[in-house]
């Protein structure tokens, strides 16, 4: 596509801070990590428990620079971009640590800056600036739409819209759709009704029974600040890929609208965090999807590979290749493994490894290093051996949130239990076949062949030593440093 004005002003805004990043970054060595993940999937918790970690003496036997003792010692700086919230540690933990509650959901980007005292191998004392950026991944999936005119995303989003189970959930936007007439004149009552019947479509999708992922453009469901506006007041027409808009047409009106929100929406983000990402760590809830059924498993992968997409996009978009941008590893990472027993953590590593590598066979190369991880950011269970008859179950153990409920009981929050999960099969393709499982789409949840309740977090008890807060379990973390930074501490 030859670049449009907008993308060569774009391109001049990009350059320039772009070269402002690397003069910092040249005498201040420092690693911008993206962290990101659909709602739910673990971002706060995974970003909280890693600060912790770093800052007060965690358990990584596999982070080699901090195992071996060449970190020296890891503080909390002041963030540097003034328009950014910063991420809010300190209320976050205390929610964990004291209240045994997990944080609450977060909507918005925030960034927090650790500076990491270390020696390299060769003994010479260096420092490494971490910037961790937590972004919603709604607004990673809305890169590609940087790419695609109304016409084409509105035959995108139909097509979509008409599989099943999206179709049945779809079925009062369709209704109003028919009843519209894209040459006909702007009208924005019709829009407003038709904006507001395609928001209700998307929520209904991203509902537990159904966990579906792949939901553009991401602000419909989280707003924010511009709820309300035109920029958000659009919805797919059903309009040749290849016609142009009439003038004073629905239209021409849901057209302009679309391609503010790629301005308003978009492009600032691109310019001002995506494009400034070294690194990127992309956090998968795939047991929500287990716990759906078949269906959400393969939106799910579809949504991997619309994010390796939006890594490739990343690439393509913009024209300079000094200034695009650099990330150069992404990790992809089951978070809640604590939900299963170890014995089908790497079963669950090889699910997503096989759904990541479907998803790279399919986008065009990203440039960057892949790897996939199963981890639990913050472990709120231990394990058993369960006798169910002559079975022995491996099972696991943990106190249910208050409200959760299981075979008719309903949980009070303070109650341990033992629970068996699932087992995930040893050959990941089994998942992908057909309707290989049952889920909640499809089946009451006493039925259904998963059932992950949510666990409080873990009790923790001081060991008496010198810091104040005992170092918090986990699953693989460690692994997951070792990749994002382990290289950059050498
Ligand atoms: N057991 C367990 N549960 C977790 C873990 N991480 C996240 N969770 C659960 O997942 C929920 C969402 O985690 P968050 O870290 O808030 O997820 P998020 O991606 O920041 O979510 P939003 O801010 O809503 O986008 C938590 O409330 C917990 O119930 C984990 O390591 N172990
Ligand atoms: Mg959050």
């Amino acid at each position: 596509m030859a670049p449009g004005f907008s993308d060569i002003i774009e391109e001049a805004r990009l350059s320039a801070r772009a070269l402002l990043d690397y003069g910092e970054s040249f005498f201040n060595p420092t690693v911008r990590l993206g962290v990101t993940g659909l709602s739910r999937a673990g971002k706060t918790v995974f970003i909280t428990a890693l600060i912790h970690g770093l800052t007060r003496g965690g358990r990584f036997p596999i982070f080699e620079a901090f195992s071996s003792g060449r970190i020296a010692r890891t503080q909390l700086a002041p963030q540097p971009d003034d328009a950014v919230p910063r991420f809010d540690y300190e209320n976050h933990l205390h929610t964990l640590l004291e209240e045994r509650r997990w944080p609450n959901s977060t909507v918005d980007i925030s960034e927090l800056r650790l500076v990491i005292d270390y020696q390299r191998h060769n003994s010479a004392d260096r420092t490494l600036t971490l910037d961790i950026v937590d972004y919603p991944g709604e607004w990673l999936l809305d890169l590609p739409l940087l790419n695609k005119n109304f016409a084409q995303w509105s035959a995108e989003s139909l097509a979509l819209s008409r599989e099943a189970p999206r179709a049945h959930l779809a079925t009062a936007w369709h209704a109003q759709l028919a009843t519209l007439n894209a040459e006909g004149k702007g009208d924005e009552q019709a829009t407003l009704a038709s904006a507001k019947l395609f928001t209700q479509y998307l929520r209904a999708c991203r509902d537990e029974r159904f966990a579906m992922s792949l939901l553009p453009p991401g602000r419909f469901l989280m707003p924010g600040g511009l709820a309300g506006s035109p920029a958000l007041t659009f919805a797919p027409l059903d309009v040749p890929a290849d016609g142009s808009a009439p003038e004073g047409s629905l239209w021409a009106m849901m057209e302009r609208r679309y391609e503010a929100y790629k301005d308003v929406v978009v492009r600032p983000f691109f310019r001002d965090h995506f494009a400034r990402l070294d690194r990127q760590i992309v956090l998968v809830d795939a047991l929500a999807a287990f716990n759906s059924g078949p269906a959400a498993l393969h939106d799910l992968e579809a949504a991997l590979a619309g994010i390796l997409d939006c890594f490739r996009v990343g690439r393509s978009t913009i024209l300079s290749s000094l200034f695009r941008p650099r990330i150069d590893r992404i990790l992809f990472a089951a978070t809640k493994a604590d939900h299963l027993h170890h014995l089908s953590h790497d079963r669950l590593e090889a699910v997503l490894r096989r759904a990541v590598t479907k998803a790279v066979a399919r986008a065009e190369s990203t440039g960057a290093e892949i790897d996939v991880v199963a981890l639990a950011a913050v472990r709120a269970t231990r394990e058993a051996m369960v006798a169910r008859g002559r079975e022995k179950l491996p099972s696991i153990l943990g106190t249910p949130a208050p409200g959760e409920s299981a075979n008719g009981e309903i949980f009070d929050g303070s109650t341990e239990v033992a629970t068996f999960p699932g087992d995930l099969p040893a050959d990941p393709e089994a998942l992908f076949n057909g309707d290989a499982f049952r889920g909640l789409s499809s089946t009451p949840p006493d039925n259904s062949d998963f059932r992950f309740l949510r666990f409080r977090p873990p009790m923790l008890e001081c060991d008496g030593g010198e810091g104040d807060d005992p170092a918090l379990p986990h699953i693989r973390l460690d692994r997951a440093l070792q990749f994002l930074i382990g290289d950059r501490l050498q």
